[in-house]
């Protein structure tokens, strides 16, 4: 069969999957889709896409089920009530969540006979059927070079390994990259403004400085793997020094000093242990200590 004449199902049409299903159509692959409020199929029917009228027939409909829900606890109620009807299907579940609950997932479907891939997006609905769309999954190696052609068509496919936890694992850490940044850029903007400068004219510099941190990265990484901290950049306690000046600055304009004390209370434990020579990346143990209560 041709790559584009694999027939795939999308269970879950909102705004995310109603964009997979989309990708899917525009790659040309017969394309059905069911969603609990039947009406948020009927633009994907102008386009192409086939209605199936019950969970049932959706599964049977595609060679590959795409699974996109709110929540876990939402794919387990409306598929719990097919499960006689999973042995043999192949399941891709894109709904986000924790790793345990895509474990967890993996192995009922498995109870059930079914072949399952697990997956996280890490993009927007507009982004999707584009290479910018990361589309992390993991579980069942041989669902994924099954099925790794008409997964394309949604985005950049990566395969992770063969715990289904891993994509979801990926994901969370994902978001802690990413709201760790805007929140960084919202204490830095919070601050300027308080000065009068606008957002768009602090968001250059920000930007520049994201990255060039994001420079840093791999050579952190080494650190954090080797375990060994030592600098001949900048010490632990140098960067303590200026977390203090982002806490008086922020006290002084006014705004909040929450997230400056936050890193500053990592940082003078490391520094209360005995780190405070070694480099920024030392922290790791302080983020890899379970949290008090
Ligand atoms: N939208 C985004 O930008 C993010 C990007 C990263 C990944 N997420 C995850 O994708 C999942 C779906 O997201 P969504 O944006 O499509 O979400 P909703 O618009 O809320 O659509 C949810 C669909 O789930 C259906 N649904 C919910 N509960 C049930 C249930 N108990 N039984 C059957 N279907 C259920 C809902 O149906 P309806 O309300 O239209 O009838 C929608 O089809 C999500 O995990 C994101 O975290 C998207």
């Amino acid at each position: 069969m041709d790559n584009t004449e694999t027939p795939v199902t999308i269970i879950g049409l909102g705004l995310m999957g109603r964009a997979l299903a989309r990708a899917f159509l525009k790659a040309g692959h017969p394309t059905t889709v069911w969603n609990r409020t039947a009406a948020k199929a009927a633009e994907l029917v102008a386009e192409g896409a086939r209605v199936a009228a019950t969970v049932d027939d959706a599964l049977a409909a595609g060679t590959v089920t795409i699974i996109c829900l709110t929540d876990y606890a939402a794919v387990h109620e409306l598929l719990g009530a097919s499960e006689r009807g999973l042995a043999g299907r192949t399941l891709i579940n894109l709904t986000s969540g924790d790793s345990a609950q895509a474990r967890a997932a993996a192995d009922w479907a498995a109870h059930h006979g079914a072949h399952y891939l697990d997956g996280a997006i890490m993009a927007i609905p507009p982004a999707i059927g584009t290479a910018d769309a990361v589309v992390l999954y993991s579980g069942t190696r041989e669902v994924f070079e099954a099925h790794g052609s008409p997964l394309e068509a949604l985005g950049t496919a990566t395969y992770l390994g063969t715990d289904p936890g891993l994509a979801s694992l990926y994901d969370v850490a994902g978001l802690a990259m990413m709201w760790s940044v805007l929140n960084a850029w919202l204490q830095g903007t919070a601050l300027v403004r308080a000065a009068g400068v606008d957002a768009a004219t602090f968001a250059p510099f920000a930007q520049r400085m994201a990255a060039g941190v994001a420079e840093w990265l791999p050579e952190q990484a080494t650190a954090v793997d080797s375990g060994s901290f030592a600098t001949e950049v900048a010490a632990l306690e140098t960067h303590a020094r200026s977390m203090t000046h982002l806490i008086e600055e922020s006290r002084a304009a006014g705004i909040s000093t929450e997230l400056p004390e936050l890193i500053k209370s990592f940082a003078a434990r490391a520094i209360a242990a005995g780190h405070g020579g070694e480099q920024y990346a030392v922290l790791i143990e302080e983020f890899a200590t379970p949290s008090a209560g």
